[in-house]
C-alpha cells in the first residue's frame, strides 16, 4: 500500500491527492501537522531531510516534492496519462505547472510567511502572498487563453491542472483574492470543484482537517 504523509491544508499535497485519485490508487494517509512543526521533527527528517510535506514512501522508495512524486505515478500507472502526446501541450503544461510551483507556491509557505511575520510584520504576509499570486495569475491567464477548455489545456486533465486547482483553492479561499479579477482563474476552480478526483482532494475531506 502505498503511504502519504500529507497535510490537509498544504497545496503541494493536495497536489499529489489529486494524482492518486487521477489514477485510482489507494494510499494510507499520514497527517504530518505543519502548525506544531512536526515536518521538523527527526523522524519526519530522514524521509525529506528539507523538511516539507509531501512523501510518498512506495515499498523501498521514498519520494519527496510533489513533482517528482507525481511523475513517478505517471511513469509507473500509465491509467489517465497526465502528460498529452503532443510537444507543444507537454511544454505548456510544465510551464503552467512551474508558475505554480517556482513563482508562486515557495513565495507563500509557511516557513517564508512566519519569516516576513517575525522579520517584517504580520500585517505584510497578506498583501505580500496577494501580490505573488497576482502577478502568477496575470501570466497564467495570458498562457492559458488560447488552451483552455473545460480544464485548462482542453478538454482532458493534465498536469498543469493537477497543480493549479491547489493553487487556486487556497488564493479563493483563504487569500482573498477575488475571484472576478480572474476570469480563466475563477472558471476553472469552479469545473474542479465539480470534479470528483479533485473534490475528493480537497482540504477540508482529509482526515486531519479541523472544521
Ligand atoms: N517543491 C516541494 C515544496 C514542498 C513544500 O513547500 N511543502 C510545504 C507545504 S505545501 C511545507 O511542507 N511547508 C512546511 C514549512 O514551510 O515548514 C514540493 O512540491 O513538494
Amino acid at each position: 500500500m502505498l503511504k502519504l504523509y500529507s497535510y490537509w491544508r498544504s497545496s503541494c499535497s493536495f497536489r499529489v491527492r489529486i494524482a492518486l485519485n487521477l489514477k485510482g490508487l489507494k494510499y494510507d494517509y499520514i497527517p504530518v501537522n505543519l502548525l506544531k512543526g512536526e515536518q521538523s521533527h527527526p523522524e519526519f527528517l530522514k524521509l525529506n531531510p528539507v523538511g516539507f510535506v509531501p512523501v510518498l514512501v512506495d515499498g523501498d522508495l521514498v519520494l519527496a516534492d510533489s513533482l517528482a512524486i507525481i511523475m513517478y505515478l505517471d511513469d509507473k500507472y500509465p491509467q489517465h496519462p497526465l502528460l498529452p502526446s503532443d510537444i507543444h501541450k507537454r511544454a505548456i503544461n510544465f510551464q503552467a505547472t512551474h508558475i505554480v510551483s517556482s513563482s508562486i507556491q515557495p513565495l507563500q509557505n509557511i516557513s517564508f510567511l512566519n519569516y516576513i511575520g517575525e522579520k517584517v510584520g504580520p500585517d505584510e504576509k497578506l498583501p505580500w502572498v496577494q501580490s505573488v499570486l497576482r502577478k502568477g495569475f496575470t501570466a497564467l491567464e495570458k498562457l492559458l487563453k488560447d488552451h483552455t477548455g473545460r480544464y485548462a489545456m482542453g478538454d482532458e486533465i493534465f498536469l498543469a491542472d493537477v497543480f493549479l486547482a491547489p493553487q487556486l483553492h487556497a488564493a479563493f479561499t483563504r487569500f482573498n483574492i477575488p475571484m472576478n479579477e480572474f476570469p480563466i482563474m475563477s472558471r476553472l476552480h469552479e469545473t474542479y470543484n465539480a470534479t470528483p478526483a479533485f473534490q475528493e482532494a480537497l482540504p477540508q475531506n482529509q482526515p486531519d482537517a479541523l472544521h
